[in-house]
């Protein structure tokens, strides 16, 4: 299996570039002229979808099977067609009064060609528009069974899911690897409805109440009179917003740290956010709070980098995903849960459970395994499936049940509703993407985009004409019973507890819990989000909440925006660190982790040959980047190039192998540019020099060998600073990147200052 995994990685990632090179393709030299790709002519039916694309078959919403997926059936049969049905000889030019006449108003195809096209938009989400996804199977451990009856999570129940990653803040086109939140949506369709856990890969909130949810976005998304910034937070209206709103102080932090820019969804946590309720078989419930654990770890980018993605390729995250999900490196993540007894008070060592800007250290309840999920399918249709996948919270199981949280009780409102204006009706449950793969008996009727054909007259309850079906099920025919938790006797207030007034505490615990590099970064977010703000008042208000946090966080701040810190307004507390939270000190698997074999196009080419190959036993992505684009060594056993020193940017790399130095193309103006500020050594192509620069500042592993070692110096990379190593081979090299590679990036070269 391993050996087709790799064989998948590599055509995968040749087909993605599309660089497949000629044959005879050397470096240098033009390729021979392959014969041109004809149309072809003879009619034959559509092909099937690709093999990472088959998603789970759905059932119709009145419980019959559809056979084929419909969105497949809309393409069957070898000729094009109106949507009609009727065969089209002619699909190019408009019926015309003569080839040089008016175009006349009876061309039925022209018109329904052109206003279906002008209506093919919807709008998109008011949050979350940006968006990726794919299909996948979660199987039950069976460890939750004493807590929830809930089928799904039975020992070895195999459960299709469709999983929707999201960032928060920017438009549909936006770019992936902005600073923000991430979505982390997922649909399981099990065989008692479909459950969905929305959720994302912070794992607290920035308002304790839903009412405040408008506020928020409206602060965070662009400035209504220019439309800018795009995708981001840092500008006035959002610092305005959540230094004022100084519940927001806990999630902005985990937004400032590494959290707010994944390396890939793949190496994300997923939190359920709120306390959920679970009930077992005897009506026992517990409190819990959900917790998606990646398998890959949990990795972040370096700012700068991400911010280079931004523009090199913006679709990072989602090419990422994708790419993995073809090559057959299947991402998975545990889910997890932290329990707590469902006692009136809802509290658990001094931390309000109903309160969404708390988390509960692991260190105090353990993230208990009860299941994991496997993505293993692409979606065939990015409009059909992931555009058109609507999540709801209240979209539960029986064993399932909602708390109290007054911003899950928002959320159980507006998911259903924005779905009315965003898919045009009230009858989205019944598409594809939506449908529960159980059967469905409901009582709901007409409206727009209606494709059920109901049977029977009295869709109504009590009934005699329709011999009184559909039946209410109870307890011991699996109906969602909700939980009767008791209400104790209140007056009607618009309050919260007053446990919801510690804004502060949790974000000293966060900050405590980093290391020293993390803090770094935070410091460096911080400043950075803060000085692109205009107005003074924001960031002199956006000191004052830092100092609640740190001292010395708020000092650093200070430093970098040229303003004085503010003292704290009270003592802070120094609550217990939780270790769990850091990213760094822990090792990871490689799987899926791409190594550039950078190579001049001569040196040691059997050394490339093996190398690769040793990157690929290792489960991880080898790309190899060369002068230009075609085959290496054509007379031998020839190495296609994947990336040309034009097209490979270092953001697309976790670590960078290097054999021979390139030197400069001679007639670059570029390379002579960099010459005459190169440090010292030899000339060395300036692609490849910034490519080792890159690496280099965003603590990469570099690996040098068979002459890789004099690029260095033009990089101004010295041979022995941390995390760059030799060999003697390319093999033995790559050994040692693996090691540096486990803990994701080269702490040591960023210098600890906090
Ligand atoms: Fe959402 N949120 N949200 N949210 N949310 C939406 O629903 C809302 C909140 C989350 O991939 C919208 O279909 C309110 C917390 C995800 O399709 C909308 C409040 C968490 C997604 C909406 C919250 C989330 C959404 C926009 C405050 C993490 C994307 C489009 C009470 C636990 C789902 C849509 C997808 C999407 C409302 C707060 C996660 C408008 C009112 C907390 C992952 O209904």
């Amino acid at each position: 299996k391993k050996a087709s995994i790799r064989a998948a990685a590599e055509k995968a990632v040749g087909a993605v570039l599309g660089d497949d090179g000629p044959e005879d393709g050397v470096p240098g030299k033009p390729a021979s002229v392959s014969p041109p790709v004809e149309e072809p002519t003879t009619p034959r039916d559509p092909l099937p979808p690709k093999a990472d694309q088959s998603g789970p078959e759905t059932v119709s919403p009145t419980g019959q099977a559809t056979g084929d997926n419909p969105a497949r059936m809309a393409q069957s049969g070898p000729y094009l067609t109106t949507a009609q049905g009727a065969r089209l000889y002619d699909s190019d030019h408009s019926l015309k009064a003569g080839p040089r006449g008016p175009v006349l108003l009876q061309d039925h195809h022209l018109r329904e060609k052109i206003t279906h096209f002008d209506h093919e938009r919807i709008p998109e989400r008011v949050v979350h528009a940006r968006g990726a996804a794919a299909h996948g199977v979660f199987r039950g451990y069976g460890t939750a069974s004493n807590i929830s009856k809930a089928a799904f999570l039975a020992k070895d129940v195999e459960t299709p899911v469709f999983v929707r990653f999201s960032t928060v803040l920017g438009s549909r086109g936006s770019a992936d690897t902005v600073r923000d939140t991430r979505g982390f949506a997922t649909k399981f369709y099990t065989e008692e409805g479909v459950f969905d856990l929305v959720g994302n890969n912070i794992p607290v909130f920035f308002i304790q109440d839903a009412i405040k949810f408008p506020d928020i976005v409206h602060a965070a998304k662009p400035h209504p009179d220019r439309e800018i910034p795009q995708a981001q937070s840092a500008h006035d209206t959002f610092w305005d917003f959540v230094t004022l709103h100084t519940e927001a102080t806990h999630h902005t932090l985990w937004n400032m740290s590494d959290r707010g820019i994944p390396r890939s969804l793949r190496m994300m946590e997923g939190f359920g956010v709120h306390t959920f309720r679970l009930v077992n078989a005897e009506g026992a419930s517990t409190l819990v709070k959900f917790h998606w654990k990646p398998k890959l770890g949990v990795h972040s980018q370096v700012w700068e980098e991400a911010q280079m993605a931004c523009g090199f390729d913006p679709d990072f995250h989602r090419r990422d995903l994708a790419d993995a999900i073809e090559a057959g490196a299947f991402p998975q993540w545990e889910l997890g849960v932290q329990t707590f007894p469902d006692n009136p008070e809802q509290m658990f060592e001094g931390i309000d459970l109903l309160d969404p800007t708390k988390i509960v250290p692991e260190e105090l309840a353990p993230v208990r395994t009860i299941g994991l999920m496997t993505l293993n399918a692409n979606p065939s249709n990015y409009f059909a499936e992931t555009e058109q996948v609507a999540f709801h919270v209240g979209n539960m199981v029986p064993g399932v049940d909602v708390t109290n949280d007054p911003l899950m009780q928002g959320r159980l409102f507006s998911y259903v509703d924005t779905q009315l204006t965003r898919l045009g009706g009230p009858n989205f449950p019944q598409l594809p993407i939506n449908r529960t793969h159980a059967p469905v008996n409901d009582m709901l009727r007409d409206g727009m985009h209606q494709t059920a054909v109901h049977r029977g007259v009295a869709p109504y309850r009590p009934n005699s004409l329709d011999a009184g079906c559909p039946f209410l099920a109870g307890e011991d025919t699996a109906a969602f019973i909700e939980v009767p938790v008791e209400v104790p006797e209140s007056r009607k207030v618009r309050d919260a507890a007053a446990s919801f007034d510690d804004h502060f505490s949790q974000a000293r615990l966060f900050w405590l819990s980093m290391s020293p590099v993390e803090r770094e970064h935070i410091v460096a977010a911080y400043t950075f989000e803060l000085g692109k703000c205009y107005e003074q008042a924001v960031k002199e208000r956006g000191l004052k909440s830092l100092a609640r946090i740190d001292a010395q966080l708020c000092e650093q701040v200070a430093t970098g925006l040229g303003l004085s810190a503010p003292a704290p307004e009270e003592p802070l507390a120094d609550p217990r660190p939780s270790p769990a939270l850091s990213q760094v000190g822990k090792v990871w698997p490689l799987d899926g982790r791409v190594v550039a074999i950078v190579t001049d196009g001569v040196s040691d080419l059997d050394g490339v040959r093996a190398v690769r190959q040793a990157v690929l036993e290792a489960d991880m992505v080898p790309l190899i980047v060369a002068p230009s684009g075609g085959k290496l060594d054509p007379s031998g056993d020839p190495i296609t190039v994947q990336r040309t020193f034009a097209t490979a940017r270092s953001i697309e790399f976790d670590a960078v192998l290097m054999a021979g130095a390139p030197r400069p193309a001679a007639d670059a103006q570029g390379a002579r540019d960099a010459r005459a500020g190169e440090p010292t050594g030899e000339p060395v192509d300036p692609r490849v020099v910034l490519l080792l620069s890159e690496a280099f500042r965003h603590g990469k592993a570099i690996g040098v060998w068979s002459g890789g070692e004099n690029a260095l110096p033009a990089a101004g990379v010295l041979a022995n600073a941390p995390g760059v190593v030799g060999g003697d081979s390319g093999v033995s090299t790559l050994e040692q990147v693996k090691e540096l590679l486990g803990t994701h990036r080269v702490w040591d070269r960023f210098p600890p200052s906090v």
